[in-house]
């Protein structure tokens, strides 16, 4: 991607203004994302200009078709409620075409969303309060899609958080050791195997019509919500590229491996990695409010089992990247994937040792 190229993908949107400037943003580790600031007559308006991760996302079209009816779909909802339907969901720009993207002559596809002005997004929990806002907004992100046709939506990407799937991948990962790193993680492939049996039980919950499927967000990073710079109440959920069909508590649990960990996704010294049982709290607390009582007793009851699973799932998926040369994720430096494998291990091994207590806060909310 170079300046003439992005320069050139810019002059095919509909901007207002002229183009004064962008730079890279945000720390997603799939996406290319930019900043654009554009200098008009009534001042600056600002977009976010993304670059569609083409080897994550097999069809752009599809993806493009979910994100631009599920955005749709929400602004009518949030008209009704009286919000302001371009700071509480995205706002797709459309191309001079009147696309909702483009394709350049690299086959790279690209989209532009509004700037949602006077937000923050964090990579870590600052304070209890934040997560609890985290969980009412994804909570109620969720209640807002209750009633969207789902059988409309692309399976973006086929068995995403399909665990045992993602089990798969690791094995065939291993086999091919395609990097002759095998030797160095096998404390973590004892560790994965060790708890094989119980990696497939959400889909196993699902298959037995135990559990129901919904759609979901299905990446609810900490990063993947902003919040109000001012009154930190969470604004606008971010990062469609995955909402599909799916289960609450793996939206729920990818929430908590992510925020509730006391050290970074990264963090090379694992003895740092644990469980926050606050934040856990303050997590089950917002989500199970912004839920409005929809989930299943089923489903509150496993909400502990899709923390786990999710840590364990990401973990494998870092550790199968790892030993496929980090074809997938973002590394911004040597062992990167295997830092995050391994601290994603180290937090569902704290979760085995504070499970009663995981179990006796869902309780204490439900
Ligand atoms: P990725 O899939 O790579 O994670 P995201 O869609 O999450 O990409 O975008 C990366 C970051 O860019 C987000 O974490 C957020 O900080 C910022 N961002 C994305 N869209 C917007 C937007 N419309 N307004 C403001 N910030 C945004
Ligand atoms: C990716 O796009 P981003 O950075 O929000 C990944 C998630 C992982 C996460 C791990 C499409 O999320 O599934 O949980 O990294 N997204 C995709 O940090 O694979
Ligand atoms: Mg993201």
């Amino acid at each position: 991607m170079n300046t003439e190229s992005i320069e050139a993908v810019l002059k095919r949107f509909q901007l207002e203004g002229e183009v004064s400037g962008y730079r890279s943003y945000g720390s997603g580790h799939i996406n290319s994302t930019f900043l654009v600031n554009c200098d008009t007559q009534n001042g600056r308006k600002r977009y976010i200009l993304q670059c569609m991760n083409r080897d994550v996302f097999q069809n752009i079209d599809g993806l493009m078709h979910n994100i631009a009816s599920v955005t749709e779909f929400l602004r009518e909802k949030i008209i009704g409620a009286h919000g302001d339907p371009e700071r509480e969901t995205l706002t797709l720009v459309k191309s001079v075409d009147d696309e909702n993207y483009v394709t350049d002559v690299e086959g790279n596809s690209w989209r532009v969303y509004l700037f949602v002005e006077d937000t923050i997004s964090f990579d870590a929990v600052e304070k209890p309060e934040d997560f609890y806002q985290s969980g009412l907004a994804f909570g109620h992100f969720q209640r807002l899609l209750a009633d969207y046709p789902a059988e409309t939506l692309v399976e973006t990407i086929p068995d995403f958080h399909n665990t045992p799937v993602r089990f798969q991948q690791l094995e065939e990962a291993v086999k091919g050791d395609k990097e002759g790193r095998l030797c160095e993680v096998k404390p973590e492939l004892d560790f994965v195997m060790a708890r094989k049996e119980q990696l497939g039980v959400a889909v196993d919950m699902l298959k037995a019509g135990k559990i129901p499927l919904r759609v979901t967000h299905n990446d609810t990073k900490l990063n993947n919500i902003l919040m109000d710079k001012d009154t930190r109440k969470g604004i606008c959920i971010i990062d469609l590229d995955t909402v599909m069909p799916g289960l609450s508590i793996h939206d729920f649990g990818d929430s908590i491996r992510f925020g509730a960990n006391t050290a970074a996704e990264d963090e090379p010294d694992t003895s740092k990695a644990s469980l926050s049982l606050p934040l856990f709290e303050a997590y089950v607390k917002g989500f199970l409010s912004g839920c409005e009582g929809s989930l299943t007793k089923e489903e509150v009851d496993m909400l502990p089992m899709g923390a786990k699973l999710m840590t364990m799932e990401c973990g494998m998926r870092f550790l199968a990247d790892y030993l496929n040369g980090d074809v997938y994720f973002k590394i911004h430096r040597d062992r990167q994937n295997l830092d995050r494998a391994r601290t994603q291990f180290a937090l569902a091994a704290d979760m085995e040792k504070k499970w009663e207590q995981m179990c006796a806060i869902v309780n204490r909310y439900r």
